[in-house]
């Protein structure tokens, strides 16, 4: 026990030293030491490896077109029974059981929509048996969704809105079961020959989508290095290369903290000049940019012209929806490790700005964007990268601004 506290003691004094000098050794006004003293929580590099190659493929779906069908309900059963000494017993037809429903159910274990089919089917019910005997119900069939899933009907009409964990919606009735011949027995007709089919289940389309993707989105051209990005500061794996369209699906890391608060963090592909009027992939990328809280511009230093990089991409956010650009938002200068690449962060901070002479006025949102030169592929500038993401996600948990 004594050798316990004395262990403690030493332990707990060493750590003090540490700590001092840490903070001893820095300049008072550097950012270091005011981050030293500052609330905001430091990242943690995530201790487990990177999934095996075959996880690869998976990437987050946050819509879907999905066409539901109710079970079909058991047919009712049309006999008549014959006993020994009683050949006439009469009718015995069983009803059938009614067909399951489709139902969503909001979960907080599931995070992605990945898991739906395009066709979901609940099963039928059984049909009547002899002697009376009712076919069986169908279980229902329950399609677990994230929280904050709208169900979407064809005309775009949301409706509903599954918010708590254990909501659920009932996307499509189940048929009922048909009745058997022994339901129609009456003192009028002692020997019905007659029994229903069992009714079909209810069919239609829906879109599911969530409400919200992740709480920040990597956007820019292809090649800026936004999969490489996420590489670095997640576990997750969108592909990389040289190529433009290398990722053809958002995927999403999450990045962690050491008060286990996780931003999730979207790789959105697929954006490109005129991405507003259908071009490339399409216009559902910017869908994906819809749903994310904030924004991080990643614009390529090794281009001739960045700047003009950045005004393509705002230019395309808001031709999808005015505002959009404007979202709290951070701007990464990817590939600061290439040669002249420092010269270009700095055009780029004075533009932003406003220190470049030019005219036009920028909006607050964008002139207090904190500007940021990292290599996603050196690993340069992550950490200060990680703690402006979680300054801005500080600040709008603080602010909970609905968009
Ligand atoms: N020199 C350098 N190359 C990079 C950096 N980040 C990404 N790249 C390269 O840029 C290319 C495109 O990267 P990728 O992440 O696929 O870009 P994305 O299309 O925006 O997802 C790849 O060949 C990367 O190796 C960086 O910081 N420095
Ligand atoms: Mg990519």
């Amino acid at each position: 026990m004594i050798t316990y506290c004395i262990r403690k003691a030493l332990l707990s004094s060493w750590r003090a030293v540490c700590l001092g000098t840490e903070c001893a050794i820095q300049d008072k006004s550097c950012d270091s030491y005011q981050r030293c003293l500052s609330s905001v929580a430091k990242h943690v590099m995530p201790k487990k490896p990177k999934g095996v190659a075959y996880r690869k493929a998976r990437h987050f779906v946050d819509f879907i077109e999905v066409q539901v069908s109710g079970g079909k309900g058991g047919n009712g059963m049309l006999s008549f029974l014959s006993l020994p000494k009683r050949e006439w017993a009469g009718p015995d037809g069983g009803n059938g059981g009614n067909g399951g429903h489709v139902i969503f159910k909001a979960s907080h274990s599931t995070k992605s929509l990945s898991h739906l089919k395009p066709v979901e089917v609940a099963p039928n019910g059984t049909k009547g048996g002899t002697k009376q005997r009712d076919g069986k119900n169908a279980d229902h069939r329950f399609i677990e969704v994230p929280l904050g899933t709208l169900i979407k009907s064809e005309d775009g009409q949301v409706l509903s809105s599954l918010d708590n964990d254990g909501d659920v919606y009932v996307a499509a009735r189940g048929g009922a079961g048909g009745k058997g011949n022994y339901f129609f027995l009456t003192n009028e007709n002692r020997a019905p020959a007659v029994a229903e089919l069992g009714a079909t289940g209810q069919e239609r389309k829906l879109f599911v989508e969530l409400k919200t993707m992740a709480h920040a989105g990597l956007i820019g051209f292809p090649n800026a290095g936004k999969s490489s990005l996420l590489r670095a500061i997640s576990r997750a794996q969108p592909e990389v290369s040289a190529y433009p369209f290398t990722t053809l699906n958002p995927h999403v890391g999450m990045v962690l903290y050491e008060d286990h608060e996780q931003i999730a963090v979207a790789d959105i592909p697929g954006l490109i000049p005129g991405a507003h009027q259908n071009k490339g992939l399409g216009i559902s990328f910017l869908r994906h940019i819809e749903r994310c809280l904030c924004l991080i511009y990643v614009i390529d230093l090794s281009i001739e012209c960045p700047l003009e990089q950045l005004n393509h991409l705002k230019y395309e956010l808001d031709q999808y929806q005015p505002g959009l650009s404007l979202r709290p938002n951070l701007l990464i200068g990817n590939k600061i490790d290439l040669p002249g690449a420092e010269q270009k962060l700095e055009d780029l901070k004075r533009h932003v700005q406003g220190m470049d002479g030019c005219v036009e006025t920028r909006p607050r949102e964008i002139s207090q964007m904190p500007v940021l030169g990292v290599s996603a592929k050196h690993l340069i500038g992550i950490d200060e990268l990680l703690y402006q993401l979680r300054v801005m996600y500080d600040a709008y948990k603080k602010d909970e601004k609905p968009i």
